[in-house]
């Protein structure tokens, strides 16, 4: 029987969107309706679960997903036996502790003998200990910034991402002590086949990553500067030189992340470039 990996991905949520878009960018088809929970692609041996990302790391380490996409903080909470396979880049968040706004706050002493709620009670006790700090945890599973308005607890240690939770709920942030993104996990037992199927993904996914952050630029530029450009923008091997129909120009085309294009903008036009393109590229292999 030929072989097929299965992936775990969040139903829906804060990664539910960029996980299936991910994997669409990676060529892979596959039916996504609504309310469906398993969905298998047309043009890759992959089947797709569709599940709440608290229980993606426990299927992947239980070998039930082969695969599966999670949040950092949720896949160290859990902390279970997988392997991280890479880092995907996006639902980039943090689990910071956070107080309400009026209080005085010099260091994480504070937390001393006071109680914070939380849905991340491990990640909380781990850092607390690291900090040799005694607080009470109330794990509660839900609406965690409304615990210190409501007496619950004296602080709260969430997820924050633009801090605008915090805010309406009349809280500051004073500790971060988590940094997440989305990862890609495996289970570590993979057979061969299965095997031989994840580096093709992975294979697939690095080149969409790539294209992603690098960007092919074309210019124009007078032959007597060529040398100069060339330094600005490399490229992969060596940038392409085609001759213009105008005697002593050139275009040049290069491949080049969008952070040293912009950080070589204001070179390439003092040594004479003009008619700049950036164009965004779909998949780079290299
Ligand atoms: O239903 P299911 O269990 O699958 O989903 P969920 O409700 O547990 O998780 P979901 O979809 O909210 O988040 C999934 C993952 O996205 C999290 O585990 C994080 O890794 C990541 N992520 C990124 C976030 C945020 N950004 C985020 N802002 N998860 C939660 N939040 C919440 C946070 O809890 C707080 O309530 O957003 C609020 C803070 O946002 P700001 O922008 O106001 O600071
Ligand atoms: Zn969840």
């Amino acid at each position: 029987m030929n072989s097929i990996i299965r992936i775990a991905v969040q139903k829906s949520g804060r990664l539910s969107e960029d996980s299936l878009s991910l994997i669409k960018e990676c060529g892979i088809k596959f039916y996504n309706g609504t309310g469906k929970l398993k969905s298998t692609s047309t043009n890759f041996p992959i089947e797709f679960l569709f599940l709440r990302d608290d229980d993606i790391p426990g299927y992947v380490s239980d070998g039930v997903a082969d695969l599966g996409i999670v949040g950092e903080n949720e896949l160290v909470e859990k902390d279970k036996d997988v392997t991280v396979l890479k880092k995907l880049g996006f639902s980039k968040c943090r689990l910071s502790l956070a107080i309400p706004k009026g209080e005085h706050y010099e260091s994480v002493r504070y937390f001393d003998g006071k109680s914070i709620a939380t849905s991340y009670p491990k990640i909380l006790a781990d850092y607390l200990k690291s900090q040799n700090i005694s607080a009470e945890i109330h794990e509660i599973s839900g609406s965690v910034e409304i615990a210190p308005s409501i007496g619950l607890a004296q602080g709260i240690c969430d997820i924050v991402s633009s801090g605008s939770t915090l805010m309406m709920n009349g809280l500051k942030e004073v500790e971060e002590i988590f940094k997440s993104e989305a990862v890609l996990i495996g289970n570590k037992s993979l057979a061969e086949e299965k095997l031989a199927i994840v580096d093709k993904l992975l294979f697939r996914m690095n080149a969409v990553q790539k294209g992603k952050s690098n960007k092919y630029v074309l210019l124009n530029a007078p032959n007597a500067s060529l040398d100069k450009i060339i330094a600005l923008i490399p490229g992969m091997r060596s940038p392409t030189i085609l001759p213009l129909a105008e005697e002593g120009w050139s275009s040049v085309h290069s491949v080049l992340s969008e952070d040293q294009f912009w950080e070589n903008i204001e070179g390439l036009r003092a040594a004479g470039a003009e008619g700049i393109l950036v164009v965004p590229i779909e998949k780079m292999v290299i």
